[in-house]
């Protein structure tokens, strides 16, 4: 997945409108990850996963200020994702298909909050960051 210039500047202007809303919306996206998507909730046996849950908006905190480090750095997502890689690979061994089901709900939350930017050419963007975020935290698996 290669990000165009027009990508990169479609993923900046989109998320400079999410500002300091990105642990917020991450914590979005898990819940309805998590409500339409039931089977990722088995990753997370350990959590309270009830609407308002405080692990959720933890980790949805944790989820954002990751997203915020990868649009700061569009030029080289590997590096500035390795330790999450690892993690994500080694540790938790997450199955690939449910990095789709969450980037769809981060998508869904972007769309909901905002509108009027989500044209279909930044839809499309920010597609591709999601995907190329998503390749990276499944690219140690084998
Ligand atoms: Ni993920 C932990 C980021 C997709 C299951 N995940 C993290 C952490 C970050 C993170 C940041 C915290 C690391 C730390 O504590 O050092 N995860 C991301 C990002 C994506 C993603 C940016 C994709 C966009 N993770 C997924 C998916 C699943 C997932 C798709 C499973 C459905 N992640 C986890 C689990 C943990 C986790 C489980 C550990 C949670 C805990 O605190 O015990």
């Amino acid at each position: 997945m290669v990000l165009s210039a027009e990508d990169k500047s479609n993923i900046k202007a989109a998320w400079a409108k999410v500002g300091s809303h990105a642990g917020e919306y991450g914590a979005e996206a898990l819940e309805r990850t998590f409500l339409s998507f039931p089977t990722t909730k088995t990753y997370f046996p350990h959590f309270d996963l009830s609407h308002g849950s405080a692990q959720v908006k933890a980790h949805g905190k944790k989820v954002g200020e990751a997203l915020n480090s990868a649009v700061a750095h569009l030029d080289d997502l590997p590096t500035a994702l390795s330790t999450l890689s690892d993690l994500h690979a080694f540790k938790l061994r997450v199955d690939p298909v449910n990095f789709k089901l969450l980037s769809h709900c981060l998508l869904v939350t972007l769309a909901s909050h905002h509108p009027a930017d989500f044209t279909p050419a930044v839809h499309a963007s920010l597609d591709k960051f999601l995907t190329s975020v998503s390749t990276v935290l499944t690219s140690k698996y084998r």
